[in-house]
């Protein structure tokens, strides 16, 4: 098993030991457990395999957590499971899969309406018999009904980033013409930039909280509405996404964007701290603790601290802003109060693109369109990295081919010249194959002539561990090769990731200079943050590249650098924002 399966199945535990209303600090335990090993980047089994090491030097896991964490890597199996799915009837999970029931909200239907599939919550949802249950409502009953459907949809799955950022901006525009709109913002998991978005979160700062509900109920996008409540209302926009809208007083419009920005464990870590210093934060502000004042109050007692904007609010907790990308939850707060938070890279950072392909192989547009299009954005260097041989189905480019395409560079290169200057330097580069016998698609003395060579590997996904490291490392290890393209394969929503030994491969970019990418196509984003966190501290410089197969395609470069700023990546941590002369140092001798 995987560290991602070991994961996964501690969440499927947490979640069935909730159903059953399981022991609050025991469901937390599983949770912090997954999330701990979700983050990881070496393999649990090397840590156990370690003499000097034990499991239980990993935060949140104990002694129970590690031996099962032992029966799963020897057996795959763990009797807790077992028996929990033997309780557990197979509905639930259908069930949670509905945006907004937990397992304890799950448990209330079957218990008491005897729910055994979907359709029969829809029916109880349709008869007005969910209203009626404790807990529930006409409200909740209307939110649940609507999100029926979309949980029945087989190719439901949350959001790609770029795909909500889409409705994200659109939403912005309609919102901004309505003049009671003072202030709006989005929130959630699409502010912190996370690769997948469940639903999308609104702040508006308003006085007339109605008008505002009204204009968002009002956009022709808008199918249905979900809730409606006082200064709250949720509806479902494009694309079948639910979007929550909350209005507040200008006064608290910081504290509102804090607080529903999350991440929720960043919350809580920042509602602690906040304690400590005699402090409550919630959404309306943050306020002097008063001795009498529950921790959850909607306004606690005390007096009003700040509110007003997101810097306020984290400068009364002694803290400097955290950028959204950090708020997961990790040691954003302990850095943010030693004023050590990294300062991230940014899009206007970036002067080169070292992924691409042209209409030589799967590329919509030609070298002479693509260069065009980098020129119009600003870059000041480029590599033509069409794929090689053995990428049958993309007409992929044997030695003929590929010096043909790069003497068309050479005569392009000289014909940008104008007055000694050049706006672009166009590298002469391949993305060759690693072979699933081992070994690259392309002789050396072909790629000792390149000026730039991304490897990455896209058959034989399914082979071992062991082969595919070694054929990955293999690659690094060769002098010609300047980055690892894509390094785990995965797609998101579709694919997960070739099993890899993503240590090794870090360690061994490492000992060889050999840069590794941080793929900025949306449905890769590969690495993943924590893979290029880790790349960061072995001392690896990344290279985030669009992998452009169209002019258009040259635009997801901000999606890779939003990948890299959750990584707490600088701009001295990518290669790619260097001159050409600063990377040309980096790069193998
Ligand atoms: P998503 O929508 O699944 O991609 O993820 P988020 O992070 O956007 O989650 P969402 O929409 O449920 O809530 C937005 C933020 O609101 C969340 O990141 C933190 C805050 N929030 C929501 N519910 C709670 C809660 O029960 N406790 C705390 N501390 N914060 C919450
Ligand atoms: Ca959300
Ligand atoms: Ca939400
Ligand atoms: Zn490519």
């Amino acid at each position: 098993m995987t560290n991602a399966d070991i994961a996964t199945t501690f969440e499927h535990i947490a979640d069935l030991l909730e159903y059953q209303g399981g022991n609050v600090f025991r469901v937390r335990a599983y949770r912090n457990a997954a999330r701990t090993i979700g983050a990881m980047v070496e393999s649990l089994a090397a840590v156990r395999a370690d003499s000097k090491r034990s499991l239980t030097d990993l935060e949140g896991i104990g002694a129970d957590l590690a031996d099962k964490i032992g029966s799963l890597l020897d057996t795959g199996e763990l009797p807790l499971l077992a028996e929990l799915r033997k309780s557990v009837p197979a509905v639930v999970f259908e069930l949670m899969r509905i945006p907004g029931l937990g397992p304890k909200k799950v448990k209330l239907l079957v218990d008491a309406l005897g729910i055994d599939s979907l359709d029969s919550l829809e029916t109880a949802c349709q008869e007005g018999r969910v209203a009626d249950v404790k807990g529930f409502g006409a409200k909740t009953q209307a939110a649940i009904l609507g999100n029926i459907g979309f949980a029945k949809s087989p190719d439901h799955a949350r959001l790609l980033w770029e795909e909500a950022d889409v409705i994200v901006q659109d939403v912005l525009a309609w919102m901004r013409e309505c003049p009671q709109v003072r202030q709006i913002e989005g929130a959630g998991s699409w502010r912190r930039g996370r690769e997948t978005v469940g639903d999308l979160d609104f702040v508006v700062d308003s006085t007339d909280a109605s008008a505002v509900m009204d204009r968002l109920c009002a956009w022709k996008e808008t199918s249905a509405v979900l809730v409606r409540g006082d200064t709250k209302t949720s509806v479902r926009g494009p694309r079948g996404v639910q979007i929550d809208l909350r209005v507040v007083d200008h006064g608290s419009f910081g504290a509102a964007m804090q607080y529903f920005t999350g991440s929720k464990e960043h919350n809580v870590r920042l509602r602690s701290l906040a304690r400590e210093r005699g402090l409550t934060i919630n959404e309306y502000g943050v306020y002097e603790l008063a001795s009498d004042a529950p921790d959850d109050a909607p306004r606690a007692k005390g007096s009003f601290v700040a509110g007003a904007t997101e810097k306020d609010v984290y400068g009364a907790v002694g803290l400097s802003w955290v950028p959204p990308e950090l708020r997961e939850g990790r040691d954003e707060i302990v850095a943010a109060a030693h004023g050590q938070l990294p300062n991230l890279v940014e899009l206007a950072d970036i002067r080169g693109d070292l992924h691409m392909h042209t209409t030589a192989t799967d590329g919509e547009d030609t070298l002479a369109e693509m260069v065009r299009a980098a020129i119009a954005r600003g870059l000041h260097y480029i590599a033509i990295t069409d794929h090689s041989q053995r990428v049958t189905m993309a007409r992929g480019l044997d030695k003929r081919r590929l010096f043909t395409q790069w003497e068309a560079i050479d005569r392009l290169n000289e014909s940008l010249v104008e007055n000694g200057q050049q706006p672009i330097v166009v590298l002469k580069g391949i993305e060759v194959d690693m072979l699933e016998k081992g070994g690259l698609d392309l002789p050396d003395d072909v790629l000792a002539k390149a000026d730039w060579v991304v490897a990455s590997l896209h058959y034989g996904q399914n082979q071992s561990r062991e082969r595919i490291t070694a054929r990955i490392i293999e690659a690094i290890e060769n002098p010609h090769v300047s980055v690892i393209g894509h390094p785990t394969g995965r797609l998101l929503n579709r694919r997960p990731p070739y099993d890899v030994d993503i240590e090794a491969v870090i360690a061994a970019a490492g000992r060889t200079g050999t840069f590794l990418e941080i793929n900025a196509n949306p449905w890769r984003l590969d690495l993943n943050e924590h893979h290029a966190a880790a790349a960061k501290k072995a001392g690896v410089q990344i290279v985030i590249s669009t992998d452009a197969h169209s002019t258009r395609g040259l635009d997801v470069m901000r999606c890779g650098v939003l990948q890299a700023r959750r990584a707490g990546l600088e701009a001295g941590d990518i290669a790619n924002t260097r001159t050409l002369a600063g990377l040309r140092k980096l790069m193998k001798p």
